[in-house]
C-alpha cells in the first residue's frame, strides 16, 4: 500500500489531524467515477434509488443530493460505490475518504481546510447542474450538515439523507474491525455519543422534479388566468376577499404567496417537535419508500379566499406513507372528524393570500370535500377549458380536471432551517 491507501493511525486524533494537514493529498475525488479504493461485498441494505428500476430512471432525469450518514465502517462508502456505479454518467462525487479526511478531523482547527477539497467537488457539482450530487462522509456534525443541506436546497436540489442499514452500523466493537481508519471502540464511542440517526425533517412529503414543478405552475398560472376572465366566478369570489388596494381587483396579485418547493407533505414533524412524528419517521413504510419514485395523480385544482391548491388522488401503494393519524392545527383529527376517505387531504399547495399559512391549502380542500360529501349542491356551475368549475360557497370553487395530470415525485423529507422568505417553503 502507498503513503496515501494507508492513513497513519489516529491514536491521538488532534495530533494525526495535523500530520495528515501536512500530507501533500493526491486529488482522488472524481466526477463520475468509480469510489477509488475497491471495498468488500458488503450488503449496505435495499434503497430504492439502487434497486428499484422506476427510481434509477427518475432520478436519472432529476436532481438529487445525497448525503450518506453513518459511523466510520458502517457502509457508508459501499453504498456511494453502489450510486457511482448507477448513474455513472450523470454523477458528482464528493467523498472524503480517498482525500484522507479522518472522521475525527472535526475535533481539528483545520478542519475548514479539509473540507474546502470536498466543497470544491460540490461546487463543481453544482455549477455543472449534475443530475446527481453525493457525498460521502460520517456527517455527525450538525453545523456541516446544515450547511450542505442549505446548499442543496439553494441550488434546487432533493436531498435524499441516507444512513446504511447494515446489521452492525452502530456497534462500535464491530465497527472497531471495519472501519478503515482503524479507529478504537472508544474513539468510535465518541462519535457515536454525538450522532442522532435519524435527522426528522420538517416534513415528509413527495418532491416534484424540476420539470413536473414547472409543469404545476403554468398550469396554476393558467387556472388564475382562467379565474381572473370569469365574470361570474369573479363576481362570487371578489365578495368573500379583503382587497385593501385602490387599483381593480387582481387574483394573480392576491395570491402572491407562492412556495418555492412543490410537493405533496405526508407527515408534517416540526423537526421532529410533532408528537408521534418520530413514529412516522422511524416506521417500516418510510424506511422502505424514502428516496422512492412516485407518480401523483393531480385530479382537480381549487380556489378559496385563502388558498390555491391541487388535489391528488392516492393510490394504494402512496397510501402506505400516508399517516394514520392527522392532526388538525386544534389538534383533532382530520378526516376522521370529517367522515372522509383516508388520504382525502392530499394536495399540493400553488399558492396563499397574504398573511395565510400552507397548511390552509388541506383544510380548505377537505372542507370542500365534506360539503360534497353532505349532498351539497354547488351553488354555480360555471364551464371552464379545465372542465366543470363548481362553487361550494363562501368563495370555495373546485374543478375536477377533464385531463387528471401527472407529477413525478421523490418521497423524502424537507430539512433545511433557514428562515423562510416569502417565496420560500417552511411557513
Ligand atoms: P401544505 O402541505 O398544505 O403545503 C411546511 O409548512 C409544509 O408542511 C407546508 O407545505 C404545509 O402545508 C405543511 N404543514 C405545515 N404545518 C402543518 C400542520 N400542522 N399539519 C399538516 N401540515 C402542515
Amino acid at each position: 500500500m502507498g503513503r496515501e491507501d494507508q492513513p497513519p493511525t489516529p491514536r491521538d486524533p488532534v495530533a494525526f489531524c495535523n500530520i495528515r494537514c501536512r500530507v501533500q493529498v493526491k486529488n482522488l475525488i472524481t466526477m463520475g467515477e468509480k469510489h477509488s479504493k475497491p471495498k468488500p461485498h458488503v450488503d449496505c441494505g435495499n434503497f430504492p434509488f439502487l434497486n428499484d428500476n422506476n427510481t434509477v430512471q427518475l432520478i436519472k432525469e432529476a436532481h438529487t443530493f445525497f448525503i450518506l450518514r453513518g459511523l466510520p465502517g458502517s457502509g457508508k462508502s459501499t453504498i456511494g460505490s453502489k450510486i457511482s456505479e448507477t448513474y455513472q454518467a450523470s454523477i458528482a462525487c464528493a467523498f472524503a475518504d480517498p482525500l484522507g479526511i479522518s472522521p475525527m478531523v472535526e475535533e481539528a482547527e483545520s478542519s475548514d481546510s479539509w473540507y474546502a477539497k470536498v466543497d470544491e467537488k460540490i461546487q463543481e457539482g453544482l455549477k455543472e447542474m449534475r443530475k446527481v450530487i453525493v457525498v460521502d462522509d460520517n456527517h455527525h456534525n450538525a453545523e456541516r450538515l446544515t450547511y450542505l443541506i442549505d446548499l442543496a436546497r439553494d441550488n434546487d436540489y432533493i436531498v435524499l439523507i441516507v444512513t446504511p442499514k447494515t446489521e452492525w452500523k452502530d456497534n462500535c466493537e464491530m465497527l472497531a474491525k471495519k472501519n478503515q481508519w482503524k479507529l478504537s471502540v472508544k474513539q468510535l464511542d465518541t462519535i457515536k455519543q454525538g450522532f442522532q440517526e435519524h435527522i426528522i425533517p420538517y416534513y415528509f412529503g413527495w418532491f416534484l422534479l424540476r420539470k413536473s414543478a414547472k409543469e404545476m405552475r403554468e398550469k396554476a398560472e393558467g387556472f388564475l388566468n382562467l379565474l381572473s376572465s370569469n365574470d361570474e366566478f369573479l363576481e362570487e369570489f371578489r365578495t368573500n376577499v379583503q382587497w385593501h388596494s385602490e387599483e381593480e381587483f387582481n387574483i394573480q396579485e392576491y395570491f402572491q404567496k407562492r412556495p418555492s418547493v412543490l410537493h405533496c407533505t405526508t407527515k408534517f414533524c416540526g423537526y421532529g417537535t410533532v408528537p408521534d412524528c418520530e413514529l412516522y419517521s422511524s416506521s417500516k413504510a418510510v424506511a422502505e419508500n424514502y428516496g422512492k419514485a412516485f407518480t401523483l395523480n393531480v385530479t382537480a385544482l381549487f380556489v378559496t379566499p385563502r388558498t390555491v391548491g391541487a388535489r391528488v388522488l392516492l393510490d394504494t401503494d402512496q397510501k402506505l406513507l400516508w399517516p394514520r393519524k392527522e392532526l388538525c392545527e386544534d389538534g383533532s383529527d382530520s378526516e376522521e372528524k370529517t367522515d372522509l376517505p383516508f388520504g382525502s387531504r392530499s394536495h399540493i399547495t400553488l399558492a396563499c393570500a397574504p398573511g395565510v399559512k400552507s397548511l390552509q391549502t388541506g383544510l380548505d380542500l377537505l372542507k370542500i370535500l365534506k360539503l360534497m360529501k353532505a349532498g351539497n349542491k354547488p351553488e354555480q356551475q360555471l364551464e371552464t377549458a379545465e372542465g366543470l368549475l363548481c362553487c361550494y360557497g363562501e368563495g370555495r370553487w373546485i374543478v375536477d380536471l377533464t385531463k387528471p395530470v401527472e407529477v413525478k415525485t421523490l418521497f423524502s423529507g424537507f430539512y433545511p432551517k433557514k428562515k423562510p422568505t416569502t417565496e420560500s417553503e417552511g411557513n
